[in-house]
């Protein structure tokens, strides 16, 4: 395949410099990027940029993200295909990225014709209250490999509807999918007119770029999506200046397999979340609780399904799993297997394949892993396709077991009674972000608000009233009439 093409259909210019693109798929080298020296200019233009965008009415604002969502409809295979060609992730879920993106964008439309506030009663005569929300300001969104180009656009679509600019600093392994995105950005922008110059920015750099925006006191609000180590570094640099952050973090997410659960549906669901984009989501199942009663019949028809796995040529139809984004993390996955087989684990799946193929490369066997308990490494989110399967007996016992991670992203429980199914989703079931019954915790859809608990970091991005973390709220209390009635009933007369 001629990257090059694929890069001229997508208006991609050329470039060089010290961020080299790796293809995961055979190792290759891709493309290049330069660093940006320093953020202060594009927070400048993003400052500029913001006097203009947020006089310009929100529906015309949507406007602009309508024409992306066009833009992407056009470019969707060839999109779809550098993402797959830069992360590695079969073509299935590189067209499915792009179709979030599309979804983000149509969802924002609708939502540039809301931004709702509220009137509330008021205590005092002739008086009226209410709540407008407003732009918040340039928008830093620093993104992770895995989705090189849907996270930036729940963010960017959301953040655009809402009045912001927006600056992205993609990860240093994906620049590719970045420029293709800014390309399609500024086409939009171009059949627009009018846009202010700076509304949206890209910036590469590794960890120095992501600090010295969280540091930067233009930015209003820092979206991040990575680890939870990147974002514990991150977020108090932007508490230090009162800045806002949007944490989007690891996850470590469980599904619990109750005997009344549809297994021939359960390992369906359990196989595309533990072993889609080759483990690498930080949605990815990496847990399963299975009651004992059932616990052999389920991994055994796991393995049978592992076994059938195709993996392989991410562009190749009827490839399942692709490669993993690079040797590190082989490597993580490799000392995770070794800690497990210490820890009693019986280790099924989990070497090297396809080394014969492309040495370069590093594509990995699904591992299951079947654990004799609970184990502190199982606390850990290594980001490769590892299942670990322990038992349980009562249902507090498996939501306990959910629960008792330090992450809270996502979470499934696959049963056919009602009650078992609600008290996984109350107050005292799951704690995390989202809780699901039925289908396993990753592949959310867009029109719900995304994100999770503790280590996850607590923001909420995409759908729902996610949007309301790109505004700022002003409550407004209004006296239509001739007398000034104070509050609380206070007098202060003279
Ligand atoms: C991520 O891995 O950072 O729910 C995001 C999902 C996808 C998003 C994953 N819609 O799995």
């Amino acid at each position: 395949m001629n990257i090059r093409e694929l890069l001229n259909r997508l208006g991609v210019p050329r470039s060089s410099g010290r961020i080299t693109a790796r293809s995961p798929i055979d190792g290759s080298v891709i493309g290049s990027v330069a660093p940006t020296p320093d953020v202060n200019h594009a927070v400048d233009a993003a400052g500029d940029a913001f006097i203009r965008w947020r006089r310009v009415p929100p529906p015309r604002r949507g406007e602009l993200v309508r024409l992306l969502a066009e833009e992407l409809r056009a470019a969707k295979s060839d999109l779809g295909l550098l993402v797959t060609v830069e992360t590695g992730k079969i073509l299935q879920e590189g067209l499915g990225e792009v179709q979030e993106m599309i979804d983000i964008c149509d969802f924002a439309v609708g939502l540039s014709r809301q931004l709702y506030g509220l009137t509330m009663a008021t205590e005092r005569p002739e008086h009226r209250m209410m709540e407008t929300w407003h732009p918040l300001g340039p928008v830093a969104v620093v993104t992770a490999f895995n989705f090189p180009v849907a996270v930036w656009a729940w963010n960017a679509a959301l953040a655009l509807v809402c009045g912001n600019p927006v600056i992205w600093k993609p990860s240093d392994k994906t620049p590719l999918c970045a420029l293709a995105v800014h390309a399609l950005v500024e086409r939009a922008a171009h059949r627009l007119g009018g846009i202010p110059a700076g509304l949206c920015q890209v910036v590469f750099g590794g960890a120095r770029t992501a600090v010295a925006l969280a540091d930067h006191p233009g930015i209003a609000l820092l979206s991040a999506t990575g680890s939870t180590a990147m974002g514990k570094a991150l977020a108090p640099r932007v508490a230090a200046r009162l800045g806002r952050s949007l944490l989007e973090l690891g996850g470590n997410n469980a599904a619990v397999v109750c005997p009344s659960a549809d297994l021939d549906l359960t390992v369906r669901a359990v196989l595309f979340a533990a072993v889609g984009t080759a483990g690498q989501r930080c949605t990815t199942l990496r847990r399963l609780i299975v009651h004992n009663s059932i616990r052999a019949d389920l991994v055994d028809r796991l393995k049978t399904a592992y076994a059938s796995l195709t993996l392989g040529d991410p562009r190749e139809a009827g490839t399942l799993v692709g490669p993993l984004i690079g040797r590190p993390a082989f490597t993580a996955m490799q000392s995770a297997l070794e800690a497990a087989r210490s820890a009693g684990g019986a280790v099924h799946g989990g070497g090297r394949v396809m080394v014969g193929n492309w040495a370069r490369a590093w594509y990995a066997a699904p591992a299951l892993v079947d654990m004799p308990g609970p184990s502190p490494l199982m606390a850990t989110e290594t980001f490769a396709p590892i299942l670990y399967v322990t038992g349980f007996d009562t249902l507090d016992e498996a939501i306990a077991a959910n629960n008792g991670v330090p992450q809270g992203l996502a979470s499934s429980i696959f049963t056919r009674d009602l009650g078992e199914a609600e008290t996984f989703l109350s107050a005292w079931g799951s704690d995390c972000g989202i809780a699901n019954v039925n289908i396993g915790p990753s592949g959310a859809e867009i029109g719900g608000a995304f994100g999770g608990e503790k280590d996850t970091g607590g923001g909420r991005e995409s759908g729902s009233d996610a949007w309301r973390a790109y505004m700022r709220r002003t409550t407004n209390t209004i006296n239509f009439g001739t007398e000034l009635p104070l509050a609380q009933g206070i007098r202060f007369e003279t």
